[in-house]
């Protein structure tokens, strides 16, 4: 555990392994986060962890550092509903960073215009009782009918247990869903677990509904080469191959016991992914499909 002298926690390696993997020009990290600065964006008085600051420049020298193109930046629980360091973030990335936002139910359809603006294409909803303390079905699914006119998806956050209650609320959602690390299966149980066999029933419940193959290091405490995490989710990424994203995580929240190391992230891309076909798709045409419509023809 590493702490300052404030009591805030770094859960992230500071100098990640170069990973072995040769990431494709144009691969986009779809799944990352920011941390402040906290002098200039405090976290939210609900936050439930208190981390040192993990800002742009380092997310960026971390992109540079694994040969990734882009980013995408998920607005964290520390801050809230409170988005800027995540625009922050985005406006000094040249155009090469998106975000999802959380975002308070009575926000304005103006705010929600200025948000895309920012470079937001997205909102999440956090079910993790650990996280959040609440998570408002009823005001989610107005959320979700409201930012349909913006063209964004839905980016929902839940554990494996609560899967079978989720149903009926995320069929009545209008957008596309994006299921953060695949509603966080027992990797340990192999590609035919209970888990596993409800989570492909929801994606076979509509095609609009993808998920981010990540965070082995959450799923798999073996570490790696996360030999539970790629034999469970491997078959996903090969049967579902139009609707998987890959991202690190970083900078890793709650991660503080066992600090994930980047380059060995990146190092279990080829094994989820065995050809340059699927590596493509996950890594460059479905973030890019989802992110940047605009550029992401192929
Ligand atoms: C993740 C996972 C976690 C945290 C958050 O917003 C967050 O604080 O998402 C977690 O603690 O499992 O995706 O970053």
């Amino acid at each position: 555990m590493t702490t300052d002298a404030q009591g805030r926690v770094r859960s992230w390696a500071l100098t990640p392994s170069l990973p072995r993997f040769v990431v494709p020009d144009g691969a986009v990290d779809a799944h990352c986060h920011v941390f402040g600065p906290m002098d200039q964006f405090p976290f939210s008085p609900q936050a439930k962890y208190l981390p040192q600051d993990a800002g742009p420049d380092a997310l960026f020298a971390l992109r540079d550092r694994l040969g990734f193109s882009r980013n995408v930046i998920v607005q964290a629980s520390c801050h809230g509903t409170d988005n800027r360091a995540a625009l922050n973030a985005i406006a000094a990335s040249n155009g090469r960073s998106r975000g999802v936002a959380v975002v308070d139910p009575a926000i304005s359809d103006a705010d929600l215009d200025a948000l895309h603006e920012g470079g937001i294409r997205g909102v999440r909803f956090n079910f993790l009782k650990r996280l959040v303390d609440h998570a408002p079905k009823d005001k989610f699914l107005d959320i979700a009918n409201r930012i349909q006119r913006l063209g964004w998806h839905v980016v929902v956050y839940f554990e494996a247990d609560i899967l079978e209650e989720m149903k009926p609320f995320l069929s009545a959602i209008p957008t596309p869903i994006v299921v953060d690390h695949m509603g966080r299966p027992d990797v340990s149980q192999g590609p035919d677990s209970a888990d596993m066999v409800a989570f492909r029933a929801l994606l076979d419940s509509r095609d609009d509904i993808w998920t981010k193959v990540t965070c082995p290091d959450r799923l798999d405490p073996q570490g790696p080469p996360y030999a539970d995490f790629v034999r469970s989710v491997r078959p996903l990424v090969e049967d579902y191959s139009e609707r998987v994203l890959w991202g690190t995580d970083w900078p890793h929240p709650n991660m503080e016991s066992i600090l994930p190391d980047d380059g060995a992230l990146v190092d279990v891309i080829p094994l989820l992914a065995s050809t340059e076909a699927l590596q493509r798709k996950l890594l460059i045409d479905n973030p890019m499909r989802l992110y940047w419509p605009e550029e992401g023809k192929t």
